[in-house]
């Protein structure tokens, strides 16, 4: 067993397909807003793995529901009921406003679950020609990794050499209500997007602009389906993004900290019958409403509604992001957010974010460079406003330097 950063960094590139590049950290205990490497070095995560880790890390009313259920009964299948599923259906659909849930386990298989689903409910309620729906997505779009989505990705990255892909998807312009309304046609089923586009660097869109795609998918029977794997439970200080815009979509699409970080658990949420049309038999998954996902997910979003997680990120969030903008750096070109939805554009001239990331790993920072100039922050919902201040003192030390 070897255990040296060096020999751990080295058997991981021995053995691992090298679809990562991480930062040279190994990190090995998480305690709220703190993780600890394995030479003792403490950080303020700044990524809270991808807002999964929103509640903190090892948060100890999640763990205890975690144990005590893993102690108990873990997986039954859905050839029978478990004890937890009930409950967890009642707990999030009362806390999200929602009639139908559809429990999945990572972000993509909700992703693909509701595109399954729209598509059903195009054929069988809306009355589309069997092989003819469509589905509108966005460019710059970032929904998951499995051949159905990477297929409507825009990035070459992201999609390169892992076609052919399925037909059946329009890509318009994020943020312009008038190229929806150009591309509906009466097979059009649905428009997935994200209320704020994590991957393409924390962009939000024009004001008005959900109020506006909202009607056009009303006037149209057009289900709005919100990716909120990365926007919803608290991470831009509402509970869901769309609070934000006035809105209500008919598809709301979880994950990431519906667990906490804890467990892979994800969730199909609608407000009409677009998950009534799957029968027995059409769709499913082993591992997904199995009850130690149930209690995981239960435990993680009591503690976010019970200890103020939400208030806390808008609170804090709004700290951070004015701290921010109050750094006077050439190096910054833009900074933006909502919530702890956080992120800094870099000039280009500055060089790359990696770098920046980097320098703020030596003053215990971890944060992830997103399409080369910007660095996304997006740290656990539980952070105080001493921890702000002092992680905004190393933001503005790390952004002064020239590291091009
Ligand atoms: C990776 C980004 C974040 C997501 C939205 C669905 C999924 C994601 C809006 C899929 C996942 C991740 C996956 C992670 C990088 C990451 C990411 F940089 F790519 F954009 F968070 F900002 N919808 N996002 O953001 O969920 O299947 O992964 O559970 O390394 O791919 P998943």
């Amino acid at each position: 067993m070897s255990s040296s950063v060096i020999d751990l960094l080295a058997t991981e590139a021995r053995f691992g397909a090298q679809n990562y590049q991480p930062i040279g950290v190994v990190l090995t205990r998480g305690e709220g807003v703190w993780v600890w490497d394995i030479e003792g070095n403490r950080y303020l995560d700044c990524l809270s793995a991808y807002s999964a880790v929103s509640q903190g890390h090892c948060h100890p009313k999640i763990l205890a529901a975690m144990v005590e259920q893993a102690g108990r009964l873990t997986l039954t299948s859905r050839a029978f009921h478990n004890d937890q599923l009930a409950l967890f259906y009642e707990e999030i659909a009362a806390l999200t406003g929602s009639h139908k849930v559809l429990p999945m386990n990572s972000g993509a298989e909700a992703v693909e679950s509701a595109i399954k689903s729209v598509r059903k409910w195009g054929y069988e309620v809306k009355g589309v020609a069997d092989g003819q729906a469509e589905v509108i997505v966005c460019a710059d779009n970032f929904h998951g990794r499995t051949l159905g989505i990477v297929g409507f990705s825009t990035d070459a990255e992201t999609r390169g050499h892992f076609g052919p892909f399925a037909p059946g998807f329009r890509i318009i312009p994020f943020g312009d209500a008038a190229a929806l309304d150009a591309a509906i046609t009466p097979n059009t089923v649905a428009f997935l997007v994200e209320p704020i586009q994590g991957e393409a660097g924390v962009i939000i869109p024009p004001a008005g602009y959900f109020k506006e795609v909202r009607e056009l998918c009303t006037a149209n029977n057009v289900m709005l389906v919100l990716d909120e794997i990365q926007t919803g439970l608290g991470r831009t200080g509402k509970l869901l993004a769309e609070q934000h815009e006035g809105i209500e979509a008919d598809v709301t699409l979880l994950g990431k900290a519906l667990s906490g970080g804890f467990y892979p658990v994800s969730a199909v949420l609608s407000n009409n019958d677009v998950l009534g049309t799957l029968r027995p038999g059409q769709h499913g998954s082993t591992f997904g409403g199995n009850p130690l996902a149930c209690a995981v997910a239960r435990a993680a979003m009591r503690v976010l509604v019970e200890e103020g997680m939400i208030e806390n990120a808008a609170a804090q969030g709004a700290r951070f992001l004015q701290g921010l903008k109050d750094i006077r750096a050439n190096t910054i070109r833009d900074v933006r957010g909502r919530g702890l939805m956080l992120a800094v554009e870099l000039h280009p001239e500055a060089g790359r974010a990696r770098r920046y990331c980097e320098a703020l790993q030596g003053k215990g920072i971890l944060a992830k460079d997103t399409h080369e100039h910007t660095i996304r922050i997006a740290p656990p919902l539980v952070i105080t406003s001493d921890q702000v201040n002092w992680a905004l003192e190393q933001f503005a030390t790390t952004l002064t330097q020239d590291l091009s």
